[in-house]
């Protein structure tokens, strides 16, 4: 970021910022006041609760912190801080209502937008190359994420539309590839947006793999169910079957049999599971099992960013599978132009130089690992982004779905959540050793 003017910084961070709050918009404004306000679910908050959320976190950073403002509305920092208040809670809150959030929102953000102008993009972490306006551009977009979430599980017609991705074909593509043993370069020390848990850049030395061309298909997956996977113990962590026995859980969330065949509900249609779709929805109990079943395991994420980024031409370690330029439509299913990942065999400009196919978009892929700092980690700018969630309790995810904006997802972005959530867009593909 060093030679980029400061004017281009200046216009990426407004780009950034502007697409997030469109994306917002279209999530809030295509629901009615009432199911803004209502509990979709217990596992998320009201979307209003995201809606003020967003403001709030943007008011906190920019204009406070970098720019130095009091606050607008001090009252209200408690009812969207997410640490005071689970999401099952939130309804209860005193919430601004649907209006109120949005004005909200907006008076924070043409505020912003005039500050910017004025903000020299240098002279300290926060500041330099706007990553304090990345940051935040990348939190509405999470946030953005969260909100489809809430969106797929909410009863009812379908309040969003989308073209479908495009076709995928699998012929003539091996089942794995092999990333050969050696070093690589895990994580980044250059990349100007990319947060905390991505840093340092650091080298890791990983042995021979086999790894997935494609991630695993509902039809692989549908494979597994009809040879009884999910009421062999076996192939199962102790957790994830006590969670399917507890639960009754026998298919992917969202999945229902009925007259002889799988359907699925996806954003309130109701359709045949697509067999050649990447599966969505497992927990990574589900994911894991699949694995053990199929004779194989997950991949580590170490093994998952090397098959992502490693050039064995080069040696170097690549912004992307495709390389170092940014995601086009043509490269990966991102940013919600689809509500749904596109099938096996789709993206051929997505590959990696390795021949490892949709690493980027379409599903989060389970790893193996568990969320934990690289060595020489700092948390930056604050704890409760990530260092908090450091330990065995969270599996990290990794590339991105067809729900996350290109803007927060990268070659070395970390995801993470629980291992029995299904809510969320979330695949994986296998692995094996050599
Ligand atoms: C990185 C997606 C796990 O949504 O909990 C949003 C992102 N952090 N607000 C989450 C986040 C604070 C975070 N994840
Ligand atoms: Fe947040």
């Amino acid at each position: 970021a060093a030679g980029i003017p400061a004017e281009r910084l200046r216009l990426r961070a407004v780009e950034a910022l502007t697409a997030a709050r469109d994306r917002t918009a279209l999530l809030t404004t295509c629901v009615d006041d009432h199911e803004l306000t209502a509990q979709h679910s217990p596992l998320m908050s009201p979307l209003v609760w995201d809606l003020a959320h967003i403001g709030n976190q943007e008011e906190q950073w920019l204009l406070r912190t970098v720019a130095g403002r009091d606050a607008i509305r001090p009252e209200i920092d408690s009812v969207y801080d997410a640490f005071e208040h689970p999401r099952s809670a939130r309804p209860t809150l005193p919430l601004l209502p649907p209006a109120e959030a949005r004005a909200y929102a907006s008076d924070v953000r043409g505020r912003v937008l005039d500050i910017i102008e004025r903000t020299p993009l240098h002279g300290g972490p926060l500041l330099d190359a706007g990553f304090a306006f990345g940051m935040i551009a990348q939190h509405e977009q999470q946030h953005d994420e969260t909100m489809l979430i809430t969106h797929q599980l909410r009863r009812g017609p379908a309040a969003l539309t989308a073209p479908p991705p495009p076709a995928g074909d699998t012929t003539g593509l091996p089942a794995e590839v092999l990333v050969p043993a050696g070093h690589f370069t895990m994580g980044t020390s250059t990349e100007p947006w990319a947060l905390d848990n991505e840093r340092p850049a650091h080298q890791r030395l990983v042995p021979a793999f086999f790894i997935d061309t494609v991630p695993v298909t509902n039809g692989a997956f549908q494979h597994f169910i009809d040879d009884g996977g999910y009421t062999d113990e076996r192939w199962w962590a102790p957790a994830g079957w006590e969670q399917i026995r507890t639960h009754d859980i026998g298919a992917p969330l969202f999945w229902r049999r009925e007259g002889g065949q799988w359907l699925r509900r996806a954003f309130g249609v109701v359709e045949p599971v697509p067999a050649d779709e990447p599966v969505l929805h497992v927990s990574w109990y589900e994911a894991d099992a699949y694995a053990r079943w199929a004779g194989r395991r997950l991949p580590s994420e170490e093994e998952w960013e090397k098959a992502a980024r490693h050039d064995p031409v080069s040696g170097r370690s690549l912004r992307y599978p495709w390389g170092d330029d940014e995601a086009t439509p043509e490269r990966a299913n991102l940013g919600q132009r689809h509500l749904r990942p596109a099938p096996a065999g789709s993206y051929p400009k997505g590959v990696s130089p390795l021949g490892v196919r949709q690493l980027i978009g379409d599903v989060w892929e389970w790893t193996s690992s568990d969320f934990l700092p690289y060595p020489g980690f700092a948390a930056f700018p604050y704890r409760e982004y990530s260092e908090v969630f450091f330990g065995s309790a969270h599996k990290v995810l990794r590339g991105g779905s067809f729900a996350v904006d290109a803007v927060a997802c990268r070659g070395t972005f970390r995801n993470w959540d629980l291992p029995v959530r299904r809510q969320i867009f979330s695949g994986f593909r296998t692995a094996r050793d050599v």
